[in-house]
């Protein structure tokens, strides 16, 4: 087993190319992990990810922790084995989870208690504890714990929330047990602040982290603003260690954040779409259940790789979302990964050919497009 880091393979402006060395094996950056958050890709078998392309999935500490327990997966042999994906995993800390599902939450310095969104139960997360969970599942890479404000906030909220998300990712760093081959990122906050980001980044990269992601974004306040601040924050972390842009986005978000200097990104768009029957393609995004599809016989996407497309029509896809047919999220989440894959694959071969401006705007033109 070897250790846990990103070499640089090729960079074109701010975006780079490269691959994340791993207990669990390489994967190639950027990269897009797809949110397996209860421990599956949600209608997807841990092989049909793969066949998509995705070298590493997302899980949730929130999820898992209350639902079967983070004891009950390391008795099961961690959550690779559990959920069938010897692959890396990545996993989220359960801070943000907590402020957007759980109810009756009350943040103190320490940590939030909070009750289950599953049954009311009551629960409490702190640094310490969620970096415990995350160790119980096994996580290749394990998240600081994290407060998220929703945007637009005051600047002394923002601050104050910052500063104790800063001290709690020395608490994070401090309960972490290093092993080869795993790693554990810090999150920079801050608002749409740069002053405060800069702060935070200060903070963390004193307390040293095998890689950094940015939170805090795509939380209300657009993309104009979410780019603007990836603009002063990215700059600022170390060009040797992995970035991840936490939550994000659509593939003009993805394509975005790689041009800003972002190695990783993680969402639940293209997985939720697909169980509402929004496909998204090269020609932008389409919706299976328009009664335009119903008579046709073309595929989702021409020379898509993906059995929707290879297999079956717009026309049948259409008929599975009409009669509520399990079948057709599953299909239509496969299609998905695999265009999220491809875009990421088509920017990473861009990037080693110094060729990713013409390549963005060829992307960017043709979502614009629509469908031919
Ligand atoms: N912190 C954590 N997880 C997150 C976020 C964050 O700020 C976001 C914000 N887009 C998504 N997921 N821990
Ligand atoms: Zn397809």
């Amino acid at each position: 087993m070897s250790a846990f880091f990103w070499q640089r393979e090729a960079a074109d402006g701010a975006a780079r190319a490269g691959t994340l060395h791993t207990a669990h094996g390489p994967v190639q950056t950027p990269t897009f992990m797809p949110v397996g958050t209860a421990g599956t890709v949600k209608a997807m078998t841990a092989d049909a990810v793969r066949s998509t392309g995705a070298g590493i999935v997302l899980g949730n500490t929130y999820h898992l922790m209350l639902r079967p327990g983070a004891e009950r997966v390391r008795a099961l042999g961690g959550l690779h084995r559990f959920m069938d994906w010897p692959g890396p995993i990545l996993t989220d800390s359960g801070g943000f989870q907590v402020m957007s599902l759980g109810a009756l939450r009350k943040l103190d310095q320490d940590g939030v208690t909070f009750a289950s969104h599953i049954d009311g139960s009551k629960h409490r997360l702190t640094p310490e504890r969620s970096t415990e969970i995350q160790h119980a599942l096994d996580a290749t890479i394990t998240m600081c714990f994290d407060e998220c404000p929703a945007l637009p906030a005051s600047v002394e909220t923002i601050a104050a929330s910052m500063r104790l998300s800063m001290r709690w990712a020395a608490r994070s760093r401090e309960a972490f047990v290093p092993r080869e081959g795993y790693a554990q990122f810090g999150i920079v906050q801050g608002g749409v602040e740069q002053e405060l980001r800069a702060e935070s980044v200060r903070a963390l990269t004193g307390i040293g982290f095998e890689g950094y992601a940015v939170g805090g974004l795509a939380v209300g306040e657009g993309q104009a603003l979410m780019f603007s601040t990836l603009d002063t924050t990215v700059p600022l972390l170390p060009g040797d260690k992995p970035r991840y842009l936490m939550g994000v986005g659509t593939p003009d978000d993805l394509l975005g954040g790689v041009q800003r200097g972002i190695d990783m990104f993680d969402c639940v768009m293209p997985t939720r779409a697909g169980r509402t029957a929004r496909a998204y393609t090269a020609f932008g995004t389409l919706n299976l259940r328009n009664a335009r599809h119903a008579g046709d016989t073309r595929p989702i996407q021409d020379g898509c790789p993906c059995p929707a497309c290879t297999r079956h029509t717009r026309a049948y896809l259409h008929h599975l979302f009409r009669a509520d047919e399990i079948l057709g999220p599953m299909l239509l989440t496969w299609h998905n990964l695999t265009y999220y894959q491809s875009l990421m694959r088509g920017i990473r071969t861009a990037i080693t050919e110094s060729r990713l401006e013409a390549h963005a705007a060829e992307l960017r033109a043709a979502w614009a497009g629509g469908d031919p």
